[in-house]
């Protein structure tokens, strides 16, 4: 049988090597940001990791391979607005008919797991949807959090959600959440939603270990790592602009997978705040998880 997994020479040699390796996602390039935005954010997150000694890995499944690493001719068809968004439900089907699919963060984390990367940066999580008691819209980025043993470092889950409920979710499901440097989950565009963290660490080694601990000594899946955005809006500003995207894709009659890419395309035209404060995050996240990774990589045995 063919293997599934295909990687870079690079992501090879530091995985062989123990060295740091950060899982990158691609739903994120190819369908959250503008067209025009998708290549320098992709050098730029892949630079940054590199920069703080870790070995940044863009994960996409790209002709019947999951893809560990893309070679610049995979990243250019995965950004050029062709790839269909691949969550974890989507993998047999997208393994089998081939072409370009974007991995979400629950299907990045299915990936990076098979291919022993324990440490993953994105932007937000997808999460509980607004309205959800109504809709059952809830991420399968959840779920992915408590199978596969990935830490997932973030700003929080996206404003456009049900931040308090997506809380919620995680605790029945067995997810750590552990803020560094806050005792709050962020709000994603704002610093704090106001909802206080069980978990919070301020040194990476503790949080080397907490990874350790939850992913392989106890074998108990995965764990969400948030820290505030490096730059943040008002949060009423956010609100207003959350609560017309939320207008429109209700107008438009917006359902399913489409529902996430629709709420982050409509924010980002409206304002030019989101976008900057949206990819600043991104990058905050990715360097934070290249420390993390390499301090993953080189944890002593406890
Ligand atoms: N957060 C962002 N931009 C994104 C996403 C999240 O700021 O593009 C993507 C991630 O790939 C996440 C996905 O896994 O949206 C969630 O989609 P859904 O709600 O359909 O599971
Ligand atoms: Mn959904």
């Amino acid at each position: 049988m063919l293997p599934l997994l295909a990687f870079t020479e690079e992501v090879e040699d530091a995985i062989a090597e123990h060295r740091g390796v950060v899982a990158l996602e691609s739903t994120l390039l190819a369908h959250g940001l503008p067209p025009d935005r998708r290549e320098e954010v992709a050098t730029r997150l892949e630079a940054i990791v590199r920069e703080a000694g870790a070995t940044p890995a863009t994960i996409a499944i790209v002709d019947k391979k999951m893809c560990v690493g893309l070679t610049d001719a995979q990243r250019a068809r995965v950004i050029d607005g062709g790839a269909k968004k691949s969550s974890v439900r989507d993998l047999a089907v997208a393994m089998i008919d081939g072409g370009v699919w974007a991995t979400t963060v629950a299907s990045t984390m299915a990936i990076a797991a098979r291919a022993g990367v324990r440490v993953f940066a994105t932007g937000g999580i997808g999460g509980v949807h607004r309205g959800a008691e109504a809709t059952f819209d809830e991420s399968a980025d959840l779920m992915a959090l408590a199978r596969y043993p990935v830490a997932v470092v973030s700003a929080g889950a996206k404003a456009v959600l049900d931040l308090p409920r997506t809380l919620e979710r995680l605790e029945t499901l067995g997810v750590p959440v552990v803020g560094v440097g806050t005792d709050d989950f962020p709000a994603f565009y704002a610093a704090s939603s106001g909802l206080a963290l069980r978990a919070r660490v301020d040194d990476v080694e503790r949080l080397a270990a907490l990874i350790i601990m939850q992913t392989e000594r106890l074998a108990a899946g995965g764990m969400l790592v948030v820290q505030p955005p490096p730059i943040a809006m008002d949060p009423a500003e956010v609100e207003a602009l959350v609560t017309s995207a939320l207008a429109e894709a209700d107008r438009q009659g917006v359902k399913g997978a489409s529902v996430t890419p629709f709420l982050l395309a409509a924010l980002d035209a409206t304002s030019d705040d989101v976008l900057k404060t949206n990819i600043r995050l991104v990058e905050h996240n990715a360097s934070l998880a290249a420390r993390l990774a390499k301090a993953v990589a080189t944890h002593p045995e406890d």
